[in-house]
């Protein structure tokens, strides 16, 4: 399916969901995979375009996930499978590290630019986010010559063993898979709905608390890297408070201490910029990206200033597969899509007509004795809701799931999030036609009623 066919761009329900395909191939799937590997909706998906994924039965869905923060241009954008057909014919793979190509310089010279900041910068890719994490700290070690890492309440930063130490959740991602890497240390996040003083008081109390931390626990001079998401995504998209990630930078300054910036999530136009450290103008040292970069094929990338990228000894970084030519392909396709489409814009876009809705939805259930929405928040194509018991804050994770079930009987594709279970998070494809944004939308309304 290339975007020279595209798919209609319309939800269209033949069967329930999932069909009585879908059903089958779950039963395969059953039988085959391996029980931790879980399907949100196991929706069978045959083609995908635009806002939309074809199942095998027929049903058309709309999307409001991009396999989590991944097609920001949308499945097969036309660029990305022309550029990657046309290096699939080419080559596959000569590997890097052995005999290199034009696509991976190419792709490291464009995040060079695109990424905060105007200094001299150096680029290394990957296959997948976690793996950028892992060499973002291996390098701020290297470079600084300390081992402690320092990580936040609610952060995520993937499945190996090091990422998996940096994640703050337990269940599902860690449990019974330890031990875990040592010098991984946890402070807290300026969360500001649930800080107990008071979100006014949320940025400066949080800063003087991590820092503190930091100090008295660690040691700034053992620390080699401050990691933090300027939005934590698997965290339930809480925003740092305003002027917190501008007081962790200044702290990581002062102290030597390298800044880096998980954008896995959050890159790639999601949040109506480039970068969500765009937003209040975070240069931070190094920058870990993944997801949308490349349009649905695996690639990840760390970039970040010169010396502290080039303090890794040649042949200390790198991989079989990492900057495969056809993964580069793909996001130099993808990358051309975001600037012709203007895909910051679309995702604003986006964001105002969320964010609209969802607050006249909390408006609506403001009285309701059954689920509340504590909370709407996000930036650009990046909405989500906390859902608490009526009465206060409690978290409300059976309503969150029951919501999300909903949607996906109607044919729209929801995701949930949050330590607690209780967020609904909306990931839509920037490409999102706004007939299928509102239609999405009035399901999740729906959905609302039906709890
Ligand atoms: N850092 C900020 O969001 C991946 C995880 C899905 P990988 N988030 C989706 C799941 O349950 O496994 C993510 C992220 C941030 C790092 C990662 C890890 O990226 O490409 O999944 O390794």
């Amino acid at each position: 399916m290339s975007a020279a066919t595209p798919l209609p761009q319309e939800r269209r329900l033949v069967t329930a969901i999932p069909g009585p395909k879908s059903q089958e191939l779950q039963a395969r799937k059953l039988g085959a995979v391996a029980a931790g590997v879980g399907t949100t909706l196991p929706v069978y998906v045959s083609r995908a375009n635009g806002g939309v994924l074809e199942d095998v039965d027929g049903n058309s869905l709309i999307d409001f996930g991009s396999g989590i923060a991944v097609t920001n241009v949308g499945n097969s954008a036309e660029a990305v499978v022309a550029k990657a057909s046309e290096q699939l014919a080419a080559f596959t793979h000569t590997c890097f590290m052995v005999t290199p190509y034009e696509g991976y310089v190419a792709v490291a010279e464009q995040l060079n630019e695109l990424t905060p900041g105007d200094h001299d910068k150096r680029t290394a890719l990957f296959n997948s986010g976690a793996e950028a994490v892992e060499n973002a700290v291996k390098i701020a070690r290297a470079y600084t010559k300390r081992t402690a890492v320092v990580v936040f309440d609610h952060g995520y930063h993937g499945r190996t063993n090091l990422t998996m130490g940096m994640t703050a959740k337990n269940m599902p991602y860690k449990q019974g898979f330890g031990p875990f890497a040592p010098e991984v240390h946890r402070v807290p996040v300026a969360y500001p709905y649930r800080w107990l003083t008071g979100a006014e008081n949320c940025a400066a109390e949080a800063a003087a608390q991590a820092i503190d931390l930091i100090n008295k626990q660690i040691g700034a001079e053992n620390v080699a890297a401050i990691v933090i998401e300027p939005i934590q995504g698997e965290g339930g998209f809480i925003e740092p408070a305003k002027g917190f990630l501008p007081a962790i930078v200044e702290y990581a300054k002062a102290n030597g201490i390298v800044f880096v910036a998980d954008e896995i999530q959050t890159g790639f136009c999601r949040t109506g910029q480039w970068f969500a450290c765009d937003d209040e103008g975070i240069v931070p040292d190094l920058i870990t990206t993944a997801k949308g970069i490349a349009g649905g094929l695996p690639l990840a990338a760390v970039t970040g200033r010169a010396e502290i990228m080039d303090a890794a000894h040649a042949g200390g970084l790198g991989g079989t597969y990492g900057g495969n030519p056809v993964a580069c392909a793909a996001a130099l396709g993808s990358i051309e899509t975001m600037k012709e489409l203007d895909l910051n814009g679309k995702a604003q876009r986006i964001g105002e007509v969320m964010l609209g809705r969802l607050r006249a939805i909390q408006e609506k259930y403001a009285d309701s004795d059954r689920v509340r929405v504590g909370e709407v928040r996000g930036r650009g194509a990046m909405i989500a809701v906390e859902l608490v018991k009526p009465g206060g804050k409690e978290p409300h994770p059976e309503a969150t799931a029951a919501i999300a079930k909903a949607c996906h009987a109607e044919g729209l594709v929801v995701l949930t999030a949050g330590t607690y279970g209780n967020v609904l998070r909306f990931l839509p494809p920037l490409v999102m036609p706004e007939h299928l944004l509102n239609e999405g939308l009035d399901i999740i309304e729906g959905a609302f009623a039906t709890v």
